[in-house]
């Protein structure tokens, strides 16, 4: 099935849904990556400053956890800004493998990777590490790398099932996982409520991307961007909210949206470093070290197989 026709198709299930739902991995298209590295540098957003702060301060000991010689898998690479410090703690990495669903995006950090490491290897794989991903054969110990807290995307039993995928992906390897953290409910909404509208326009992106790449007529305009931590569940939900009604035509099936009505875009689950631990176990893995900043606002986790 072609990109278009996936999309398309999880479109059409997500809109004949109960509630409207549909998966935060469509955010990301060309214009989505851009407004995602733009929602990185918002003052509001710490997750990543933190985390790279992290790398910054803590990338010796990660180095010695990861040793010498490995093989680099980053999954969901986008700017590629964070591996970089890895790298650059890590003696002699085999090869830096980066898999990312949005690819121009992808090629276009690796060639900026190999301009600043000629040494480097790098090999792109374009793909979604959700579905069926072919990796080439390793080149010496596979580690991965899932920096960001993407993890937060997937409900808890999924998120799971991933860290399972990724230690059969790893033949045995290591995994360093960014995970975000339970903090004031305050911060959080911040986070995703940004006074530049940025956040407000990533998740708009998902519309005006059907409008692209299907051919729908969704009024960008008749739309609000909402965001809000459900302390409950532990994340963090964004939805795209009717603020005009309207009735949408994709693939010749008529979606009618009246004001008020919600489309589900994503959830961001938090976690405490301890219930993060536990989750990591229950999909086999052994917690080793955890990295957190004086704030408790992000942690890093290396796991190695049970
Ligand atoms: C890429 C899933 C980690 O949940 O914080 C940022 C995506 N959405 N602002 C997150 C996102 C809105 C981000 N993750």
């Amino acid at each position: 099935m072609s990109a278009a026709d996936e999309f398309a198709s999880e479109l059409v299930a997500g809109l004949r849904a109960t509630p409207r739902a549909v998966a935060p991995k469509w955010f990301y298209d060309q214009a989505g990556s851009e407004l995602f590295d733009q929602i990185c540098e918002l003052p509001e957003y710490y997750p990543t400053r933190t985390e790279l702060a992290l790398l910054q301060r803590h990338a010796p000991e990660m180095a010695e956890c990861i040793g010498r010689d490995a093989e680099i898998v980053e999954f969901g690479a986008g700017a590629s800004r964070k591996v970089r410090l890895l790298i650059e703690a890590l003696a002699s990495p085999r090869r830096f493998v980066p898999v990312d669903i949005s690819v121009e995006h992808l090629q276009a950090a690796a060639a900026r990777l190999r301009d600043d490491h000629p040494g480097l290897a790098v090999l792109p794989v374009g793909g979604d590490y959700t579905q069926d991903l072919a990796l080439p054969a390793p080149l010496g110990r596979r580690i991965g790398f899932y920096p960001g807290s993407s993890i937060g995307n997937f409900e808890p039993a999924a998120a799971e099932a991933l860290l399972r995928r990724f230690a059969g992906l790893l033949q045995g390897g290591g995994l360093l996982i960014g995970v975000d953290l339970v903090k004031d409910p305050a911060v959080l909404h911040a986070a995703y409520n940004d006074s530049q509208g940025v956040t407000a326009r990533f998740n708009l992106n998902l519309l005006a991307r059907a409008n692209r790449e299907l051919a729908t007529d969704f009024a960008l305009d008749g739309f609000w961007h909402s965001a809000f931590y459900q302390p409950a569940l532990r994340r963090i939900e964004m939805h795209l909210v009717c603020r005009v009604a309207q009735t949408v035509t994709l693939r010749g099936e008529r979606f009618a949206f009246a004001r008020g009505d919600s489309l589900h875009t994503e959830n961001s689950y938090k976690y405490t470093a301890e219930g993060f631990r536990q989750l990591a176990r229950r999909a086999g893995w052994a917690p080793r070290a955890v990295w957190q900043d004086p704030q408790g606002l992000f942690s890093l986790h290396w796991l190695e197989p049970a």
